[in-house]
């Protein structure tokens, strides 16, 4: 049986409501799915670097390192027919811009590659990826990650996501760069302080921070 390796990255896990729509809907587009393991945990340097390792040396890779470590991720394994290809389709293209709206992504990301959760691209490189986080933390796949998820679901399903449509527009502004990039991370920040409760501005200034980063990488 087929399976894969689900992050939620720090722009989902922060915006609490979304990480809890993302597993929600993402149980409810593949019923058939078996999650394996649960860990919500920070990632180190070391772990970030070995799960991007594909993406070493180029231009952007400084940057997703970054932005892997801005905040807690979530991880699962799911185990079901073709489920590599599956989750990939429900998450939607890699570029929020260009995935399609009714995605994943397309709905909850902000800009760019700030694009809500990570799965594995094929199924070699997902069994590689879950050697790698079941050795490094805490994930587990050999105890069931249903009952995990359904709780993280049930604790933050009712917080509020209030913000993806006006911080787009704010991207779009710092795209022409009218005013410094301070001024963006403030109003950025500002209206993720609505999405992330359980956080301290400080954390939500270095997930802005890595919004108005991705942008960055395109000027
Ligand atoms: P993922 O690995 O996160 O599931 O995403 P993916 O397969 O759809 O895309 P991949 O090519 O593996 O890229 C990994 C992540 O790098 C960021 N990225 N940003 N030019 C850019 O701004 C750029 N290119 C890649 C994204 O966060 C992407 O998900
Ligand atoms: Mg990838």
């Amino acid at each position: 049986m087929e399976r894969t390796l689900l992050v939620l990255k720090p722009d989902a896990t922060m915006r609490r409501g979304v990480g809890a729509a993302v597993l929600e809907r993402i149980l409810e587009a593949l019923p058939d799915a078996r999650p394996l393991g649960f860990v919500e945990r920070s990632v180190p340097k070391s772990l970030a670097a070995q799960h991007y390792a594909i993406h070493k040396g180029k231009f952007f890779f400084p940057w997703l390192i970054q932005f892997i470590r801005v905040g807690k991720v979530v991880a699962t394994v799911l185990e079901g027919n073709d489920i590599v290809r599956r989750l990939r389709a429900v998450l939607g293209a890699t570029f929020v811009d260009k995935a399609d709206p009714e995605s994943l992504r397309g709905k909850y990301g902000l800009v760019g590659g700030v694009n809500v959760a990570h799965a594995s691209d094929e199924p070699g490189n997902a069994e590689k990826e879950i050697a790698l986080w079941d050795k490094r933390t805490s994930l587990d796949i050999r105890s069931g990650g249903r009952d995990n998820l359904l709780a993280y679901i049930e604790k933050w399903r009712r917080a509020k996501i209030s913000a993806t449509q006006k911080i787009r527009i704010i991207c779009k502004e710092y795209a022409q760069s009218y005013s410094s990039r301070d001024h963006y991370e403030e109003q950025i920040t500002n209206l993720l302080i609505s999405e992330c409760p359980s956080w301290t501005r400080r954390e939500i200034q270095k997930l802005a921070d890595a919004v108005l980063g991705n942008m960055d990488l395109d000027k």
